[in-house]
């Protein structure tokens, strides 16, 4: 892990969000890659805090105060990389994402949103717990053309399979394509459950998601 970023993934490690804020802020001013600071840093100590969990190292309160510096993160590498893009006139494509019914892990998803965004996607963020419904309504509403949804739990991801259901209900399947991720899904997942995408990272759905709209 570069010397830049391992104080970041140190300071999640030890719960410490003031300065995991202050660090990702340098490391942008700096010119640090926001997408490593996403990846290597920030994605990196999460997996790691749950591990500790998992080992009954931390306790929940712990993982919950890490996850919120985790976020604390993200959020500043959003507000500063989308401050410095030079934003699309048109938005390169209108896209509906958000986390499945049930289950509310939400870092995963605000790095997709963070990197579409800034590579001059609309983001319409319905926010976690999200029945399939309300992501069919909400493409519907405003003609978007994909749905990206998040899942994290086993128990959670057969939401999924229920947007497909709801989608080909209301005769919108193939016409408004769906891409899912998160740490419960697959590509045999996808397979299955006849979504159009599916990317392991954020940074391999912006490119999938980038291939899909150029040929639109
Ligand atoms: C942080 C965390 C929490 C936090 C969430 C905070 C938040 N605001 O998100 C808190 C403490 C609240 C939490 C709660 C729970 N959690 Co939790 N949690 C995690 C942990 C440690 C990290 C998740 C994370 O943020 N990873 C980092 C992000 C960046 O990775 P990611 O989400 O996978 O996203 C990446 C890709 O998947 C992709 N991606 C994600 N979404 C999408 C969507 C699309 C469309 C695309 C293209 C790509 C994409 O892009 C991201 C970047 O590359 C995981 C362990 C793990 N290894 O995943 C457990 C984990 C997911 N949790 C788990 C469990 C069981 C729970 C609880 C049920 C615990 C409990 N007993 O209460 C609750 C459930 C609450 C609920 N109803 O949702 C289990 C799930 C087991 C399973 N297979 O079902 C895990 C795997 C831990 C474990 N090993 O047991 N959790």
């Amino acid at each position: 892990m570069p010397d830049y970023i391992k104080p970041i993934y140190n300071a999640v490690l030890n719960f410490d969000i003031d300065l995991v804020k202050k660090l990702v802020s340098e490391a942008i001013d700096k010119g640090i890659d926001p997408i490593e600071i996403m990846n290597e840093g920030l994605s990196k100590a999460i997996v790691e805090i749950g591990d500790k969990f998992g080992r009954e190292e931390i306790f929940l309160v712990e993982l919950m105060v890490a996850a919120d510096a985790c976020k604390a993160g993200v959020e500043i590498v959003k507000k500063n990389i989308l401050d410095s893009e030079i934003k699309a006139e048109k938005p390169k494509g209108v896209i509906v994402i958000g986390t499945v019914e049930g289950d509310i892990h939400n870092i995963g998803k605000d790095i997709l949103k963070t990197l579409l965004e800034t590579s001059g996607f609309e983001i319409h963020d319905i926010g976690v717990d999200q029945p399939a419904d309300n992501f069919i309504k909400k493409a519907v509403s405003i003609d978007a053309k994909l749905i990206g949804s998040s899942a994290l739990l086993t128990t959670t991801s057969p939401n999924q399979k229920e947007i497909e259901k709801k989608l080909q209900e209301a005769g919108m399947k193939g016409k408004i394509k769906t891409i899912i991720g998160g740490a419960a899904t697959n590509s045999e997942w996808a397979k299955e459950i006849g979504a159009d995408f599916y990317a392991s990272t954020a940074t391999e759905g912006v490119k999938i998601i980038k291939n899909y709209f150029k040929g639109e």
